[in-house]
């Protein structure tokens, strides 16, 4: 009943025998009213009952009621998953959006993603590249092989795990009980001297002055060192080293050679099971 109403109208407005002013006002009614178009009228079948009638390139203007050229298809990014990556990369995106095309390249701040594969024209994985450094949200950029590209800088974020920063560690003996710092080798960059307990030596690890140290050089000293201190005990300018034997009751000293290395320890004796060995001028001299 609607449907023959909606003709009548037409019929009537559109009817080539109305005035001009008449035909045009009543077209727009028409239009406003949402009931079709004279163009419609005219070509008999409206595209917004009838979207077939359009041609391949053409999509309905539901306002004009008419077949016009269809917008370009863009290549749209809508998603990417997980949102976070490590700065180390290696973990696989799943990209979703629209049009994406077999042979699409990813990139991430500006890099490279590796093992692109386009599942669907709405999916795609990719492997996140190494980006040491990065830090928050950057830019995604998916281009197709003709040339579109579609970008996005709000969906994906590195965070720097450990695993990019790893902590500086050096080895040294068994049950290292004392450190201290000196300069052993004289070339103004800070030294360790570490008491190792367990391997009844001391442990000497040259510093680079950068924060890294050489693979220690393990001395000699009594059973169980507990306690380690740096001092000149020869008034000669170079660190000499002297340490607490807890197992042995003894303080031993090593005289160093300026060059990083230390003569055989010379034992003293030290009362029951000593814990800790300070340095100072004892008797003022
Ligand atoms: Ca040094
Ligand atoms: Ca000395």
């Amino acid at each position: 009943m609607k449907r023959a109403i909606q003709e009548s109208l037409l019929q009537l407005v559109c009817a080539r025998g109305s005035t001009r002013g008449l035909w045009i006002y009543g077209c727009l009614l028409l239009v406003l009213l949402g009931i079709g178009s004279c163009q419609d009228r005219e070509s008999g079948t409206s595209c917004v009952d009838h979207p077939e009638i359009c041609s391949s390139g053409q999509s309905c203007n539901p306002l004009s009621q008419a077949c016009e050229p269809a917008p370009a298809a863009t290549l749209v990014l809508t998603g990417i998953s997980p949102a976070l990556g490590p700065t180390s990369g290696g973990v696989t995106l799943e990209l979703s959006g629209q049009r994406f095309l077999a042979g699409a390249t990813v990139s991430i701040d500006g890099v490279a993603a590796t093992q692109v594969s386009v599942m669907s024209e709405t999916q795609l994985v990719a492997t996140l590249p190494a980006r040491p450094g990065a830090h928050g949200l950057v830019p995604v950029v998916v281009q197709n092989p003709n040339g579109q590209e579609a970008s996005r800088s709000d969906l994906f974020a590195y965070f720097a795990g450990w695993l990019a920063f790893p902590e500086p560690r050096f080895p040294v003996g068994t049950n290292p009980f004392s450190v201290t710092v000196g300069d052993f080798n004289a070339d103004g960059k800070a030294d360790l001297a570490v008491a190792n307990s367990g391997s009844g030596n001391v442990g000497v690890l040259l510093g680079d002055g950068k924060g890294g140290f050489a693979a220690q050089v393990p001395f000699a000293v009594g059973t169980a060192p507990r306690s380690v201190a740096v001092g000149d005990f020869n008034a000669d300018g170079k660190a000499d080293l002297a340490v607490a034997n807890n197992g042995s009751n003894t303080v031993s000293v090593l005289l160093g050679d300026g060059k990083g290395a230390f003569a055989a320890q010379v034992p003293f004796a030290a009362g029951t099971a000593p814990n800790s060995v300070v340095v100072g001028d004892m008797n003022g001299n």
